[in-house]
């Protein structure tokens, strides 16, 4: 293969990942196995270098708690929480700025999301086997009309979505590695959350635990 630019033309995205009707969860789209194995080790090996630049750290709750997803991001903006609150911020909470989102990651938005506009920031939630993430609204972005996408990497987790304001129903479905979620139009509003991740249910981190990424417009 060529080595002369790291960026994958038509041919070769179409080995990486698995173009299927996705399945509607509540106006969500579950592109269910789109990354292939070899996508998904590409991704982590990228992932890797983020991390390396951009330590992951356990956010604070404005009301004190120590959130147990450890996070950090990619990408112009990124998403801290302190005693001060939530909200984006152009800079890590050790001072620097983020790292660009990786060339791997972008590729599936553009397959997938539908988007008119590029991602600012790449969330990366990092859970082991005790994290959870209760239901919320992802509301800190300033226009809603821009889709959400979510790529789940390693062991499965337990994803529910409720209603556009909280309480009612809500529906359950097992993320897998390699699956992508695209949130957009009504659905961008729908509380969410993660019950529980199964641990050892994915040999792709050799540690074991989930990574999930969010793509999303801020601005
Ligand atoms: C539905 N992350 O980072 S991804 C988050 O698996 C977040 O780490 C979860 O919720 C995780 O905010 C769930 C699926 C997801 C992400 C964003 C959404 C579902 C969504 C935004 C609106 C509606
Ligand atoms: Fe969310």
């Amino acid at each position: 293969m060529e080595k002369s630019s790291h960026f994958l033309n038509e041919a070769e995205i179409e080995g990486f990942f698995r173009m299927a009707e996705p399945i509607n969860l509540r106006g969500m789209s579950l592109y269910d196995g789109f990354l292939s194995l070899e996508a998904q080790e590409q991704m982590v090996k990228d992932l890797r270098e983020v991390v390396r630049a951009a330590p992951l750290f356990s956010p604070i709750t404005p009301s004190g708690k120590a959130m147990s997803v450890r996070m950090t991001s990619a990408g112009r903006y990124g998403w801290v929480s302190d005693r001060k609150g939530y909200r984006y911020s152009e800079t890590h909470p050790d001072g620097g700025p983020w790292p660009a989102i990786p060339q791997s990651v972008l590729n599936v938005w553009e397959k997938v999301s539908g988007a008119s506009r590029s991602p600012e920031c790449c969330l990366v939630n990092f859970y082991d086997e005790t994290a959870k993430m209760g239901m919320h609204q992802d509301r800190d972005e300033q226009d809603f009309s821009q889709p959400v996408l979510s790529i789940s990497l390693g062991d499965d987790a337990l994803f529910r979505v409720g209603n556009l304001t909280r309480g009612g129903k809500t529906e359950s479905v097992w993320l897998r590695s390699g699956d992508v979620l695209v949130m957009g139009g009504e659905a961008r509003r729908l509380y969410h959350g993660i019950d529980r991740v199964k641990p050892n249910s994915s040999t792709l981190l050799p540690k074991g635990g989930r990574i999930n990424l969010t793509l999303r417009v801020v601005t």
